[in-house]
């Protein structure tokens, strides 16, 4: 029900957002939703952005921020930029592996964004996005934060057999591997997930649980962490176009300084990690040879099931994202 009201106000506002043909000089307002919740620090700092680009874009552009999953599921955002019902999506490439399985690679990313900007690795990103997904990639919003395995049940090693844990594609093949059985579900469901029992942990980045409450159902978190968190904003290629130079130069200003400040994310995770042992959340870890295997499992998974999905990308883009 949500998902039709808001494409039929979607489609009430195209035009409003049609981007004229002759007209230059023209102001040009473009509509952005998030994949993650108001209250998120990926939200927090893309207000911050806006605010700024519509400052600096007056008469140029200006970014409308429509709203997060309230507004729209959170794996619909893809496919809505990708067909131009919005023009640019916060979301994470997970969330939209319906569209290609490239996407949900650059977790995969042992290298920050804004070398992989100057490495080629963003011209190979785009390319992929242009080509499959109809999508120009502009840049990520989250760097330097690894995933983990949160739990309600103590583990001693790292085996998952018997277990029930929330996934999205980010976590399935890696906890499959593993031995857990894997329960997909949004962000916004995770906590009734764990309040009912239907699952005994998830996997999240190690910012961000309190954000959705989860500490109070979360009783341990599984050390070292895995893979590279990944968020970016992601644009409609037509609308991509149609712009002028000038609104490119504002649009990619304002995105790389976004980037650019992804070092914030160190302090932030360092907060979480205080927060997470002042509520009593207890850390799980393993001898250092099974840390290293569990670590070595994740990338061998991700990169293998990639390969296997994307024979010509694949081994492409595990040349240009890793050391
Ligand atoms: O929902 C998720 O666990 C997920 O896939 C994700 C990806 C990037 C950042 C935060 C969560």
């Amino acid at each position: 029900m949500k998902v039709h009201r808001w494409l039929a106000a979607a489609a009430c506002s195209t035009a409003t957002v049609f981007v004229p043909l002759h007209a230059a000089a023209q102001e040009v307002t473009l509509r952005v939703v998030s994949a993650f919740a108001e209250n998120t620090t990926y939200v927090k700092n893309l207000e911050g952005m806006i605010k700024a680009l519509n400052a600096s874009g007056k008469g140029t552009l200006q970014l409308n921020f429509i709203g997060g999953p309230k507004a729209m599921p959170p794996f619909e955002v893809g496919n809505a930029v990708r067909t131009g019902v919005v023009d640019i999506g916060m979301s994470t490439g997970a969330f939209y592996t319906n569209i290609m399985p490239e996407a949900d690679a650059l977790k995969l990313t042992q290298i920050p964004g804004p070398e992989l900007r100057k490495n080629g690795a963003y011209d190979l990103i785009n390319k992929i996005w242009n080509e499959k997904a109809n999508m120009q990639y502009l840049g990520r919003v989250i760097d330097f934060t690894p995933f983990h395995l949160y739990l309600t049940k103590k583990i001693d090693k790292p085996d998952l057999t018997g277990l029930k844990i929330r996934i999205t594609p980010v976590y399935r093949d890696f906890f499959q591997a593993l031995g857990a059985t894997v329960v997909q579900t949004a962000p916004g469901e995770v906590y009734t997930a764990l309040e009912r029992g239907v699952v005994d942990g998830y996997g999240w980045p190690i910012q961000g649980i309190f954000d959705m409450n989860w500490q109070d159902k979360t009783r341990y978190r599984v050390d070292p962490g895995f893979y590279s968190a990944e968020v970016s904003l992601i644009m409609n290629l037509d609308k991509w176009k149609a712009l002028t130079a000038a609104q490119k130069d504002v649009l990619m200003k304002n995105v790389i300084a976004l980037e650019n400040a992804n070092d914030s994310w160190k302090k932030a995770n360092d907060d979480d990690i205080k927060r997470q042992a002042q509520v009593g959340i207890q850390v799980i870890t393993f001898d250092a040879a099974s840390a290293k295997q569990y670590v070595d499992k994740a990338y061998d998974v991700g990169w293998t099931n990639l390969i296997k999905a994307s024979p010509t990308y694949g081994p492409q883009m595990k040349k240009l994202f890793s050391r």
